[in-house]
């Protein structure tokens, strides 16, 4: 059998002395301590590695620290047409509610525009009508709060009711949202659709599915980085069901790890999808086990952000698998 090392734990790399501090590393044999400067040359390569995943992004306030186990975001639509969740939040005190209880979220994003395939889109007035009032409560509440939006202005008003993170499924479509989030020195989540929510599903061919998104993370990278955006607050998403096919779908949990060589984050949405509905005949509100095989395949394969209705259910299966990495 082969010997696989790996790391049981490494310094804090944003301490100031962390390159004094000791690594311990299982050899696949036995546990090894040492500086990283004594156990490079038989290990460089795992330390690179290890490195690599050990990212941190900044948060006006704090920092997501990735690397020694994946992170959890829970999703509260605010919409009457979520295709999952749709109407059960839409007066503020049980959204609110909701958000508090999703306990083992790291990070709670509050969207009030449906993306599901065909949605109408609606106003900046209205979907701010629908969002302000909870983040307001939940950032008031000490929860970190990202904005599920493509509006500048939803971002912005967001940001001043105390959201410190952005979900762009548009991947900054409109640079006045790239704009807004580098002002407020949020990070931001670049999200890869093939369309728009009115027609992505229409027919959405691909050559190399991956390879494809790779490119697209490539162009919106730069474009993020000319508005002003830091590099080490940009994390990537594949954009699981977003003008993709089940096979597509498929394929791109099948080989996530390619897109770690981009080195940001990747962040995974695969809840209740209806490629899980595709695969196992279930309709949405019996995806739940289906999307806990989802999140331990990602995590396996290198997630470190995975976005998610059942909290608390995903939670559990992300820390099993990341055990298991
Ligand atoms: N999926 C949805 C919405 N936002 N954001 C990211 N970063 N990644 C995703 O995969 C993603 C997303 C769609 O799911 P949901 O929010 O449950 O539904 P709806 O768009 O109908 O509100």
């Amino acid at each position: 059998m082969a010997h696989v090392p790996r790391v049981l734990k490494a310094p804090d790399p944003s301490l100031p002395n962390s390159a004094k501090l000791p690594w311990v590393i299982h050899d696949g044999r036995r546990v090894r301590t040492g500086t990283a400067a004594q156990l490079r040359t038989s290990f460089g390569a795992l330390l690179r590695d290890y490195r690599r995943r050990a990212l941190t992004v900044p948060y006006p306030g704090g920092a997501l620290k990735f690397g020694a186990r994946t992170l959890v975001m829970g999703i509260l639509n605010i919409t009457p047409d979520s295709f999952s969740d749709g109407g059960l939040h839409l007066d503020p005190a049980r959204a609110i509610k909701a958000g508090l209880a999703m306990e083992e979220a790291d990070i709670l994003d509050v969207g009030g525009e449906s993306t599901r395939p065909g949605a109408e889109s609606v106003s900046a007035e209205e979907e701010l009508r629908r969002v302000e009032p909870v983040v307001r409560g939940l950032a008031a509440r000490g929860k970190l709060v990202s904005i599920d939006t493509t509006k500048p202005a939803v971002a912005r008003a967001a940001f001043e009711a105390g959201a410190r993170m952005l979900n762009d499924v548009s991947a900054l479509a409109d640079p006045d949202l790239g704009r807004e989030a580098a002002r407020a020195k949020v990070p931001v989540i670049l999200m890869h659709m093939k369309g728009t929510p009115r027609n992505m599903q229409e027919r959405p061919d691909y050559g190399d599915v991956v390879a494809e998104i790779a490119d697209f993370f490539r162009e919106r990278l730069d474009r993020a980085l000319s508005l002003g955006i830091s590099r080490v607050r940009i994390l990537l998403d594949p954009g699981i069901g977003f003008g993709k096919r089940p096979e597509h779908n498929l394929e791109i949990l099948r080989r996530l790890e390619e897109f770690r060589s981009l080195g940001r984050p990747v962040v995974v949405g695969t809840s209740r999808k209806s490629f899980i509905g595709h695969v196992l005949g279930r309709p949405v509100e019996a995806r739940r086990d289906g999307t806990s095989a989802t999140v331990a395949a990602a995590v396996l394969r290198g997630a470190d952000l995975v976005r998610v209705h059942d909290v608390r259910e995903m939670a559990d299966a992300a820390r099993m698998a990341d055990r298991m990495k």
